[in-house]
C-alpha cells in the first residue's frame, strides 16, 4: 500500500529529528513543519509559513494529509504569555486547521509534566495509572493539560481522533537516574507513534509514553491496548548513572515527584 502521509510539526526539534529518521521505516511519507529550517530538508515548510500562529499556513500544511503528529511548541518552561501563544493558541490553531481540512487523526505530544506533581511510586506502590488526577508542575505542563482537553473536545464535538502521549523522556540515551524510570527509546517512540496512528477507534485516548523500563513508574496498559509493544529497557544504563549520581533521595522534592526537576527548578525555554 502507498505510505500514509503524515504532517510532522516540530520537525526540526530533538524528537522531530529522531522521528524523521525512524518513521519512514514504518511506512510513512512525512510532510515537515517548523519555525526553524529543518536540516537537510529543503522542502520542509519553514519560517513565517510555519508558525503555529499562522492559520492560513497551517491549513495549507495539513491539506491532504492522512494524519498529524503534533510536536511543535515550547518544550520547557517559559512565561505564561509565551506558552499561551505557542502551546495553547498554537495547538488550537492546528486543531482548527485539521477540522477545516478534514484530517481525522492527530497524535499529540503531551508530557509527564501534565501530572508532574504526582508522587513517584516507591517500593511496592502501584504504578501511576493513566487516569491519575492532573497535577501540572509548570505553565508548560498546564499547556499539555489544555492540549489533552482540546483533543477530547474535538473528538466529542467534531469526531477528530487523538492519541495524547504523555511522553516521559525521549532521547537517544537516558542521562539521569530519574530518566531510567521514564525513558522512551527513540525506536520505541516510533513504535508508539505508529500504534497511535494505526489503532482503530481510539476516540481520544491518553497513554503513557515510555519503554518497558525495569524501573518504570507508570502503567503502560492503555499504550499496549493500541498495539504498542515496547522493545527497550533503560536498565543497561543504570549502573553507570547510579554510580555517577547516586540513587534518588526521597527527601528531595525533585526526586520525589514524577516531574523531577520541573517541580523545583524547571529548565527554561532559551528563546
Ligand atoms: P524541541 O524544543 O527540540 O522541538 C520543538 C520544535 O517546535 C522546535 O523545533 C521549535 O522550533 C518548534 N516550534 C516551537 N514553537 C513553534 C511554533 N510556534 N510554530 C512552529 N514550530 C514551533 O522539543 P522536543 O524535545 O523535540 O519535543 C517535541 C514535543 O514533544 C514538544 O511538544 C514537547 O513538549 C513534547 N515532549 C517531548 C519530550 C521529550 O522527551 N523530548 C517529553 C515530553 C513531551
Ligand atoms: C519534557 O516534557 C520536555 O519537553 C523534555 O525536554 C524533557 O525535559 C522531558 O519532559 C523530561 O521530563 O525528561
Amino acid at each position: 500500500p502507498a505510505p500514509r502521509t503524515v504532517l510532522l510539526t516540530g520537525a526540526a526539534g530533538g524528537l522531530g529529528t529522531l522521528m524523521r529518521a525512524l518513521l519512514p521505516d514504518h511506512g510513512y511519507a512525512l510532510r515537515l513543519l517548523d519555525l526553524r529550517p529543518v536540516e537537510g530538508e529543503p522542502d520542509a515548510v519553514v519560517a513565517d509559513l510555519a508558525d503555529l500562529a499562522d492559520r492560513d499556513a497551517l491549513r495549507e500544511a495539513v491539506r491532504g494529509v492522512d494524519a498529524i503528529i503534533h510536536l511543535a511548541g515550547i518544550s520547557l518552561e517559559a512565561s505564561f504569555e509565551k506558552i499561551l501563544a505557542a502551546n495553547i493558541e498554537g495547538t488550537y490553531n492546528l486543531y482548527e486547521a485539521a477540522r477545516e481540512e478534514g484530517v481525522g487523526r492527530i497524535v499529540f505530544a503531551s508530557s509527564n509534566h501534565a501530572v508532574g506533581y504526582t508522587p513517584r511510586p516507591r517500593g511496592d506502590d502501584p504504578l501511576i495509572p493513566i487516569d491519575t488526577p492532573r497535577r501540572p508542575d509548570t505553565f508548560y505542563g498546564l499547556s499539555k493539560c489544555f492540549g489533552e482537553d482540546l483533543a477530547q473536545l474535538y473528538w466529542d464535538k467534531h469526531g477528530i481522533e487523538t492519541v495524547s502521549v504523555r511522553i516521559g523522556s525521549c532521547f537517544p540515551e537516558p542521562t539521569s537516574v530519574r530518566m531510567l524510570s521514564v525513558w522512551m527509546s527513540p525506536a520505541d517512540g516510533a513504535r508508539l507513534f505508529h500504534a497511535a496512528l494505526t489503532a482503530e477507534n481510539v476516540g481520544h485516548t491518553v497513554v503513557h509514553g515510555s519503554s518497558a523500563n525495569t524501573r518504570l513508574w507508570w502503567d503502560l496498559t492503555s499504550a499496549r491496548a493500541l498495539g504498542y509493544e515496547p522493545q527497550d529497557d533503560s536498565e543497561p544504563y543504570a549502573e553507570k548513572l547510579v554510580a555517577e549520581q547516586g540513587e534518588l533521595d526521597p527527601g528531595n522534592p525533585a526526586h520525589a515527584c514524577l516531574g523531577g526537576p520541573f517541580v523545583t527548578d524547571p529548565p527554561i525555554w532559551p528563546y
